[in-house]
């Protein structure tokens, strides 16, 4: 029988006569491999070296001024039967996507190296760890991919162990954005990407294999695959509950994950610890509790807004050792963006700066770093059992109606909140951005198959002997009459984390609405926090006429997903519009 790693060496040979590189390269994950491959860059001006006094073992990666965030109208599910892609996803037939990027890749390497890079997503010793393995041409990618993932020969131990894994092929191409696609063939376990050599795009073992690939077969095999950062939250009596959250792209994932205790809070023993910042890997456990491992091993964090004031956490994890995209340079050359003190001298592009040209950075500009930098790392990250989720948060900017904190009655509501989310969209995908759309637990993008069908995979762990999460919705977003967030969001929101948990342990009342239940007056801790008058109360009020247009939209938005949208969701739709009714 031909050895596991036989398939794999099969599979390099058969992309390099296709591609026809000049040379190729098995990556090893050694600081030597990483530390050349960064000489290699700044030869090339792939990299730009920065400020080694004020930030060692930093660099500056300019991207193409087109090749700046995921490209979602580029980016396809090849089913075989078209109907299991769903309408949330661009589909192409798997032959013909494949005919028509193998087209792109022929000769595409050529005078260049193939780098082949073993990866493991999650703890190497962990079994709800897949790996895979990346074919790339792009120094930059490995060298992020070294950062984002367990890679190397660990990983590649792990391959030739299991013999299962995904296959990604990637080329940075000519960045022509009509020459480009990111595609998906779920049945196969592969991944296709030409063209970008941005982020999601091109690290293909974050939003490709973590999202879309590893969410088809999380279906298939009674587990959860989502877009969701996770938290451990120390109380005073160092007790630990950790937290999932969903929220889109650039919607705050990184800085609740990061959150720091506000002074109060700090003086009472509250900890806050980091898990995971975009995605989370979930299955049932033996106890019937969800167990979550966070299957990335850096951040790909957004820059602009990060500052000591927001998200210290970061600040100090890219203090060194970090890869910059798209952000500014001050004078002295340290990397700037808006939100740091501080003046830009050049800007994203290298042009000098000028804010004609618009923002210094790019406002979808990001930091790659490993997460071992973070200084609340949690001891349990690397736990390979995961740890157990106490709650599960949605939520999604949302600058009216949504109230600041709502509870789920119980897992099918909290599935319809989840189902239902909506946010104003953000740079982090090409497109306009402060546009509402629904974006159903934040994977809109990321969800490799029909959405009625995740939505019945969701209801279906609420099962005899399960000890499910509480579920809650969340908007940090609200804007006050004055167009200003009424919501200070930040460390702050560890006010409104307390309460979810003081409910999860018993110890609050809340109070029941038709659309969940709410904080009740005086639950939600705001000792130090300067509120505009009415603030509270207009975060907290159920507005109903708005509620049933909201319901109304829902209702239109899941039908979109009929006739594969679970009974139980229209069931549940019903329930909260007959509630509100009532109410009246
Ligand atoms: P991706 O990496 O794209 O998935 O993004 P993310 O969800 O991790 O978002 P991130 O935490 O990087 O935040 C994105 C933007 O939202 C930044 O500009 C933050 O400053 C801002 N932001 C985060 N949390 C809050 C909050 O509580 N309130 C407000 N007003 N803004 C916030
Ligand atoms: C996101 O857009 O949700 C990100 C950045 O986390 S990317 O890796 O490009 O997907
Ligand atoms: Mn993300």
């Amino acid at each position: 029988m031909a050895s596991k790693l036989e398939t794999l060496t099969r599979w390099v040979d058969e992309v390099a006569a296709l591609t026809r590189p000049a040379r190729v390269h098995w990556c090893d994950g050694s600081d030597a491999e990483y530390r050349a491959l960064v000489q290699q860059m700044l030869a090339t001006g792939d990299l730009i070296e920065l400020n080694q006094d004020t930030h060692p073992g930093c660099y500056l990666h300019r991207s193409h001024p087109s090749d700046v965030a995921r490209v979602e109208h580029l980016t396809f599910v090849c089913t075989t039967d078209r109907e299991n892609a769903g309408p949330n996803n661009h589909w192409m037939a798997p032959a013909e996507a494949h005919a028509k990027i193998d087209a792109l890749f022929d000769g595409c390497m050529e005078g260049r190296t193939l780098y082949v890079i073993p990866y493991c997503m999650g703890p190497i010793d962990s079994p709800l760890s897949r790996c895979g393995v990346e074919i790339t041409d792009s120094p930059y990618v490995v060298a992020n991919m070294r950062i984002m993932t367990r890679m190397g020969a660990a990983a590649l131990a792990r391959i030739e162990r299991e013999g299962a894994f995904v296959r990604g092929l990637h080329s940075t191409g000519e960045l022509d954005p009509e020459r480009r696609f990111i595609m998906h063939f779920p049945e196969e376990l592969a991944i296709k990407s030409y063209g970008s050599g941005y982020g999601g795009n091109a690290l293909l073992g974050k939003k490709c294999h973590a999202l879309r690939i590893a969410s088809w077969q999380a279906r298939t095999e009674g587990w959860l695959a989502e877009h969701m950062l996770i938290v451990g939250i120390e109380n005073p009596q160092g007790r630990t509950h950790y937290v999932a959250a969903a929220f889109p792209s650039a919607c705050g994932k990184t800085n609740l994950a990061m959150l720091i205790p506000p002074e109060g809070y700090r003086r009472d023993g509250w900890k806050v610890w980091t898990v995971g910042d975009d995605i989370c890997w979930m299955r049932p456990g033996a106890d019937g509790r969800l167990y979550a491992i966070n299957p990335e091993a850096g951040f790909f964090g957004v820059a602009p807004g990060t500052s000591t004031a927001t998200n210290s956490n970061a600040l100090k994890s890219i203090a060194r050792d970090t890869i910059f995209t798209n952000v500014a340079l001050t004078a002295d050359n340290q990397p700037w963006w808006e939100g740091l003190p501080g003046t830009p001298a050049v800007d994203w592009q290298g042009r000098p700066y000028d804010p004609a040209n618009g923002p210094a950075a790019h406002p979808n500009s990001r930091f790659t770093v490993s997460a071992r930098q973070c200084p609340t790392w949690s001891p349990r990250a690397e736990d390979a059992q995961g740890v157990p989720i106490s709650a599960i948060v949605f939520g999604g900017r949302r600058p009216s109606l949504l109230p600041l904190v709502m509870e789920a009655r119980d897992w099918a509501h909290g599935v319809l909140m989840g189902a239902t989310m909506g946010s104003e969209t953000t740079a982090a995908a090409t497109g306009a951005v402060g546009v509402l759309r629904r974006d159903p637990m934040a994977m809109k993008p990321f969800c490799g198959y029909h959405y009625g069908d995740y939505f019945t995979h969701w209801l279906s762990f609420d099962r005899p002997g399960a000890k499910l999460p509480k579920v809650f919705h969340v908007n940090w977003f609200r804007k006050g009459a004055d167009g200003r967030f009424l919501w200070p969001g930040f460390g702050d929101n560890l006010r409104v984390l307390e309460w979810m948990i003081a409910r999860v342990e018993g110890r609050a009342r809340g109070v029941e609405t038709p659309v969940g239940i709410l904080p009740e007056p005086g639950e939600l801790r705001v000792d130090g926090l300067a509120l505009a008058p009415g603030a509270l109360e207009e975060l907290l009020a159920v507005d109903v006429p708005g509620w049933q247009a909201e319901l109304d939209a829902i209702g239109d938005y899941l039908e979109s997903f009929a006739p594969r949208l679970p009974a139980r969701l229209r069931a549940e739709r019903r329930r909260v519009a007959a509630a509100l009714a009532d109410d009246e």
